[in-house]
């Protein structure tokens, strides 16, 4: 019988074929697909969370788990989908209108996923009206943007008011990060929430939908 703290372990060491080795043999021993994700992969995505955030683990360590985590949940999907599981909540996530840079918005979509949401990403240079357009369609429950560049922060500041503008601030809540951003600034522009780095957003997330 497969053990699915060594899937877990599998995750954060980076060992996609073993994740999906794992994976697939616990599928075999009729271990549930929910089980695997609830109890493996969002177990593994969690910790290396805690790692990035106390600096043990870095960049490359945690592309690496969340690449294994994709491997797992390959699989599984499909049969999530049959047994029509739902994820714990929809967020729609870009880089604000005028920035390019998304490595730190990938991690944080990665450990959202790693959590059990269902991620919506939209790339960089996302202007309000794509999140808006994305929100209207998806029924997203939350808003995600990221920021590098001092000069692109009032974006999301122009998202916050083009939300208002079309009468959705309320259906949605909304969350900011990324290296220039500050709690004060997501305060200022009216942002539900701020996050400094991948795993705490994905922790104010699941307070945010709570
Ligand atoms: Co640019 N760049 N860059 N860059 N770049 C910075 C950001 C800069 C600080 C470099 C510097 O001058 N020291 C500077 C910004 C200065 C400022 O505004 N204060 C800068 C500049 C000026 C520029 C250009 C203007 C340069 C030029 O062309 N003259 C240009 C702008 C292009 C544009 O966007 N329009 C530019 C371009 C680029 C590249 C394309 C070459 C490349 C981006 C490639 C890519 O992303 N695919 C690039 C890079 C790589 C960087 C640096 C070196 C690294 C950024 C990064 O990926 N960090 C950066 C300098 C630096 O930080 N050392 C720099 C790693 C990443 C994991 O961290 O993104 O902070 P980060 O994400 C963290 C947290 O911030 C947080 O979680 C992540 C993980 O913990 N987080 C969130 C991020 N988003 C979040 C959202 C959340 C919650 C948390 O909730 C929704």
């Amino acid at each position: 019988m497969v053990d699915l703290r060594e899937i877990a372990d599998a995750l954060k060491a980076g060992n996609a074929k073993k994740v999906k080795e794992l994976v697939q043999a616990a599928l075999d021993d009729g271990i549930e697909a929910v089980d695997i994700v609830n109890k493996a992969l969002i177990v593994g995505m969690g910790e290396i969370g805690v790692l990035f955030k106390n600096n043990e683990v870095y960049v490359p360590e945690v592309l690496i788990a969340a690449r294994a985590m994709h491997a797992g949940l390959n699989i599984l999907k499909p049969l999530l989908a049959e047994k029509d599981v739902k994820p714990i909540g929809r967020i729609v996530i870009g880089t604000v209108r005028g920035d390019l840079h998304d490595i730190g918005k990938n991690l944080v979509a990665m450990m959202l996923e790693g959590a059990g949401f269902e991620v919506i990403d939209l790339g960089i240079d996302v202007a309000p009206e794509k999140f808006i357009e994305a929100v209207k369609n998806t029924n997203a429950d939350i808003v995600a943007m990221s920021a590098l560049l001092t000069t692109t922060m009032p974006g999301m500041k122009d998202t916050i008011e083009a939300f208002k503008a079309a009468g959705l601030r309320d259906s949605v809540k909304i969350m900011v990060g990324g290296a220039p951003v500050t709690q004060s600034f997501a305060e200022e522009i009216g942002a539900d929430g701020y996050a400094p780095d991948a795993a705490s957003a994905s922790d104010l997330a699941k307070e945010l939908i709570a």
